[in-house]
C-alpha cells in the first residue's frame, strides 16, 4: 500500500458541558485529525494530544511537530507491506505516543479498508457489542452528581466513573453508593494525591468501588505498589503506563490489578494489543479509557474494545454525551441495554462528514509523495 499523501488538521470541538478533573476545567477538545490517501483508500486517525500538556506532556503543537517533522516523512512514498513496516520505519522516534498513536490509527484504517475488512476484525476483536460506561467530571454539588447520574443510568450505561481530588472525593463517593447500592462504580484521581494521603483511600477502601483510578504520581509505579498493598480496591493505572514494558513492571510489583489501555498513551493499537494479551495471560483485566475523542478516535477505539479481555465497561460513550454534533456518521449511540455497535463495514466503519470536519478545523497542512 503506497502512502501518497497525509494531511494533518487541527481541530476544536466545545464540549456540551464543562469537564471538571484534579487537573483543570476543560471547555473545548483541541486534538489532530490524521489522513492518509493510498492507492484509492483513505485512512483516517486521531491524535488525542490536547491544547494542555496537563493530562501528557504532548500537546498539539508538539505532536504536530513530531508528525510532520518526523513521522509523516518516514513513511510518506513507501509501499507498506504491513503496520509493523509503518511502525518500525519511525520507531528510532523516542516518545510522543499520542503523535505516532494518530498515524498509525490513520494507517490501520487504511490497510483495513484495502482488505475490505472492519477494523475490529483486523486487530482481533470477537464482540460485535461492546459494555460502555461514563466518566463524571467533579460537580458542584452532591445533589447535582446524583441527579447526573440518574440521567445516565436512564440512558443504558453501565458504569459510572467519577472524577475525584482532594476535598471533592469521599463525601460524593458515600452519597452515591447510598443512593444507588449496586452501582458500578469507579474513581479516577489523575495523579491528584501522594502517599501520604493513604488514609482517605482506606476508607474508600469500604464502598465497594470496581477500582481506583491513577491516585498517585502520573510517572509513578513504586509508590503504587505500596498502596496496592493497603487495599482491597484494584489500583488501575492510567497516566503511568505507555508501553508493554510499564504494564509488565506495574503488574510484576502488584502496583495495579487493572489496566486503563488508550491508544493515544500507549503510541497506537499495536502496542495497545500486547498489553492486552499480555494482561490476558496474567488474568489482569482492561478496559478502555477515553480522551473525548471525536467520532474518528471513537470508532478505533470501539474496534479496539472488542478485542476479548476488555472485559470492563470503557470509557466510551455516545457522541452526544461529549459533543452537541459529531464529525462522522452515523454518530455513536449508546443501547439501551448500555452497549455500543462495533461498526462492521471496512476500517473504522464511519463516514467522516467533509462539512462537519471543515467546520471545527482550525488550520491543516498536507505532504505528498
Ligand atoms: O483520565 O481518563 C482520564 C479525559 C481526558 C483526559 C484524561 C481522562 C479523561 C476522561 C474522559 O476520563 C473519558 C472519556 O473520553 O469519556
Ligand atoms: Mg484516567
Amino acid at each position: 500500500m503506497r502512502i501518497e499523501r497525509i494531511e494533518l488538521r487541527h481541530i476544536k470541538m466545545i464540549l456540551v458541558s464543562p469537564f471538571v478533573t484534579s487537573m483543570g476545567t476543560e471547555y473545548d477538545e483541541e486534538h489532530i485529525i490524521v489522513k492518509v490517501d493510498a492507492e484509492g483508500v483513505t485512512g483516517w486517525g486521531e491524535s488525542v494530544a490536547e491544547g494542555t500538556p496537563f493530562y501528557s506532556y504532548e500537546t498539539v503543537p508538539t505532536a504536530w511537530h513530531i508528525l510532520n517533522d518526523f513521522l509523516i516523512p518516514s513513511v510518506l512514498g513507501k509501499d507498506l507491506q504491513s503496520v509493523d513496516e509503518a511502525i518500525a520505519s519511525y520507531a528510532k522516534v523516542r516518545g510522543h505516543m499520542m503523535a505516532k498513536a494518530g498515524l498509525e490509527a490513520a494507517i490501520w484504517d487504511a490497510f483495513a479498508k484495502t482488505k475490505g475488512i472492519s477494523l475490529s476484525t483486523m486487530l482481533g476483536g470477537t464482540r460485535k457489542k461492546i459494555d460502555v460506561g461514563v466518566s463524571i467530571g467533579i460537580q458542584d454539588s452532591v445533589a447535582g452528581l446524583i441527579k447526573k447520574v440518574e440521567g445516565y443510568l436512564a440512558e443504558g450505561y453501565k458504569r459510572i466513573k467519577i472524577k475525584i481530588a482532594p476535598g471533592f472525593d469521599l463525601q460524593f463517593v458515600e452519597a452515591l453508593r447510598k443512593q444507588f447500592p449496586g452501582l458500578l462504580l469507579q474513581v479516577d484521581a489523575n495523579s491528584a494525591y501522594r502517599l501520604e494521603d493513604i488514609g482517605i483511600f482506606k476508607k474508600m477502601d469500604d464502598y465497594g468501588l470496581l477500582l481506583i483510578e491513577q491516585p498517585l504520581g502520573y510517572e509513578d509505579i513504586f509508590d503504587h505498589s505500596k498502596l496496592q498493598r493497603e487495599l482491597k480496591t484494584p489500583i488501575c493505572l492510567d497516566e503511568s503506563i505507555h508501553s508493554l514494558d510499564d504494564t509488565r513492571a506495574a503488574i510484576e510489583l502488584d502496583s495495579c490489578r487493572v489496566i486503563n489501555i488508550k491508544p493515544g498513551r500507549v503510541g497506537g493499537y499495536t502496542e495497545s494489543k500486547l498489553i492486552h494479551d499480555y494482561c490476558a495471560g496474567m488474568n489482569i483485566p482492561v478496559w478502555h479509557g477515553g480522551m473525548l475523542e471525536s467520532g474518528i478516535g471513537r470508532a478505533g477505539n470501539v474496534a479496539l474494545a472488542s478485542l476479548p479481555n476488555f472485559t470492563l465497561p470503557g470509557d466510551l460513550s455516545a457522541s452526544k454525551r461529549y459533543y452537541k454534533e459529531d464529525i462522522v456518521d452515523p454518530e455513536f449511540v449508546v443501547n439501551p441495554d448500555g452497549t455500543m455497535d462495533v461498526p462492521t463495514k471496512p476500517g473504522i466503519g464511519v463516514e467522516v462528514n467533509m462539512r462537519k470536519l471543515d467546520d471545527v478545523t482550525l488550520r491543516s497542512v498536507a505532504q505528498k509523495a
